[in-house]
């Protein structure tokens, strides 16, 4: 027989077409809330059935049963508050007995939902209870404390509209889509495999041997909706994947994506993960060491214990009627040229290994990754998305008073970056965008930190796509300049240069005339004469051009991206 979904039916909550065109019309009356990115994944698993026997996010009762039980009230294990938080105003404009309707970003009406419940969580306990920890290092406790609404809605869905996602169509499913195709394939026994990140040999080889111990066909499937911060995007994984693929024999592997929003929260995520895959159809489940750790907290301890995924499944595995497949740590046995389970390799066998952190560190700086360890493939789609320091790109940050000479040096400096040609230079100067992107605004405090806003936003983009940006506003304020530091940073190189010419200096100086005139009051708040300059604390490079030429300060500059592998 092939797997009952989870609580007997798989409960897809799709109106029928004629009551969804209804229900449509219907809906143009009803408040209406927009979805957050996580609300939307979780809505979509609740519609096509992944989540059954749920019928619409949690209401109280519910919530507050799974929460310390794990159980929904009418006794059905379900490990995961799966709740709609709303801001206060939101709540507060509808009532228990209301029908709201929920849309994506694009303002499409995906479900209306029928309200049971409006109420104020205790996020504390929420935290505390369900991921085992009030710490904001964690993910999802981060998530509830700082993004969460501070008030559920719960109630029962009527799904209207499938939400549309335009990547990879193909490889998404429904649990009865891929039910279909197991019944259509004559897969009695699927062993699935979760993951979030991309696959390699070692991978590759312990699920094909899972799936030969449990004499079952193999699903692997990885999450595409939310994982952890800071993982490679999906679009890479999945050209991955796709390429792994291949190395499977033929008819006994599929692919399928989850848009699930992972919670990052161990042992009650690793049954939830089961519960979900066993409404997809499949009859084991692959669990790892730490399955769904979110890493280390605050002070540096591991919120879960390595295997408490793994006992808290045991516990439950009856019950839940699937399968647990304990993940088999492998390893490369160099003299055999083939990956074993790390216990039941020989004194004599030569074991080489290759950790997450040294893998990175070799993607980052472009060095070998042997064969041994990932497929060709899956390295240069890798080193496509994540190019070494000297392929991606950077940000020059010039921060100084008018007059210091940071045009002089910035353009000196682009010069010198286009004759060498690694990638286009855009210079981003003080006066260019106060007449291109900024000419509205005056040099209040407010107004200097748009500014620098926009200037930051504009760069972060040149950087994200590889190019150079070339900023050399006055910047003044300290606290833009981390904001502009900060946004940049994850996406490429980021130097900021204090360019700090005394001021006796630029006055004397004086170029554009403008320090005779704030002298003369006739410019009231300039820049170190009556309005601040917070003098840069970790500027990577301080340039005085009292005592360097333009010419010598750009070669400085030059010389520091190359030791920061910007340059080669
Ligand atoms: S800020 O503070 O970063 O937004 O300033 P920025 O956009 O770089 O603009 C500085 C240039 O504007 C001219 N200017 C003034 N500077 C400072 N204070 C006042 N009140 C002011 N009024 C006009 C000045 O020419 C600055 O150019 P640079 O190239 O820095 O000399």
């Amino acid at each position: 027989a092939f797997k009952e979904p989870h609580g007997g039916e798989l409960k897809e909550l799709y109106l029928p077409e004629h009551l969804a065109d209804e229900e449509k019309i219907k809906a143009k009356d009803y408040p209406s809330w927009d979805l957050t990115p996580r609300q939307l994944c979780d809505l979509d698993l609740l519609l096509n059935g992944a989540f059954s026997p749920l019928e619409g996010f949690l209401n109280k009762a519910d919530y507050e049963s799974v929460r310390d039980g794990m159980r929904l009230v009418n006794g059905v294990l379900w490990p995961m508050p799966i709740t709609l938080d709303v801001n206060e105003d939101f709540a507060g404009s509808v009532a228990e007995g209301d029908t709201i309707a929920l849309r994506d970003a694009e303002g499409v009406l995906i479900a209306t939902l029928e309200i049971e419940d409006i109420w104020a969580p205790n996020k504390e306990e929420e935290a505390e209870k369900v991921f085992g920890t009030t710490d904001d290092t964690h993910p999802a406790v981060n998530y509830l404390f700082h993004k969460a609404g501070s008030h559920y809605i719960g109630g029962k869905l009527r799904g209207v509209e499938v939400p549309t996602f335009y990547d990879f169509k193909l490889l998404r499913d429904t649990p009865a889509e891929l039910r279909g195709k197991f019944r259509k394939l004559g897969w009695r026994k699927v062993v699935a495999f979760q993951t979030r990140n991309p696959l390699h040999r070692a991978h590759q080889e312990l699920t094909f041997r899972a799936a030969r111990e449990c004499e079952a066909n193999l699903l692997i499937q990885p999450v595409v909706g939310m994982t952890k911060p800071g993982d490679i995007d999906h679009f890479t994984r999945v050209r991955c994947y796709e390429h792994v693929l291949e190395q499977y024999p033929e008819q006994t592997t599929t692919l399928s994506l989850l848009n699930l929003a992972m919670r990052m929260a161990g042992p009650r995520e690793a049954i939830w993960h089961a519960l979900i895959r066993k409404n997809y159809g499949c009859t084991h489940f692959i669990v790892g060491r730490d399955h769904a750790g979110p890493g280390n907290d605050r002070d540096g301890n591991p919120f879960y214990g390595p295997y408490d995924a793994q006992d808290l499944f045991k516990e439950f595995e009856e019950e839940m009627d699937i399968t647990m497949v304990p993940f088999k740590l492998m390893v490369y046995v160099e003299n055999k040229a083939e990956y074993m389970p790390a216990d039941e390799t020989g004194p004599t066998d030569k074991v080489l290994n290759l950790s997450g952190t040294e893998f990175r560190r070799r993607l980052a700086e472009g060095l070998d990754i042997p064969e041994w360890f990932s497929y060709p493939k899956v390295v240069e789609e890798l080193r496509r998305a994540h190019p070494p320091k000297h392929k991606q790109g950077f940000t020059i940050f010039f921060t100084g008073l008018s007059g210091s000479g940071k045009s002089t040096i910035a353009n000196a400096l682009m010069v010198k970056l286009l004759e060498d040609g690694s990638r286009p230079v855009t210079l981003l100067d003080g006066d260019v965008v106060r007449k291109n992107l900024s000419s509205e605004l005056t040099f209040s405090e407010e107004h200097r930190n748009l500014n620098i806003q926009r200037i930051g936003y504009v760069a972060s983009e040149i950087t994200k796509n590889r190019g150079i940006a070339i900023c050399a506003p006055i910047a003044p304020y300290a606290k833009m300049r981390r904001q502009v530091r900060e946004a940049i940073e994850p996406l490429g190189g980021f130097l900021e240069v204090h360019v700090a010419t005394p001021i006796e200096v630029c006055e004397e100086r004086d170029r554009k005339g403008l320090y005779a005139k704030a002298r003369a009051g006739i410019i009231k708040g300039f820049t170190g004469i009556d309005d601040p300059y917070e003098v840069p604390e970790n500027a990577e490079i301080v340039i005085d051009t009292s005592e360097l030429s333009p010419d010598l300060a750009a070669h400085r500059i030059l010389i520091t991206l190359e030791k920061h592998g910007y340059l080669k």
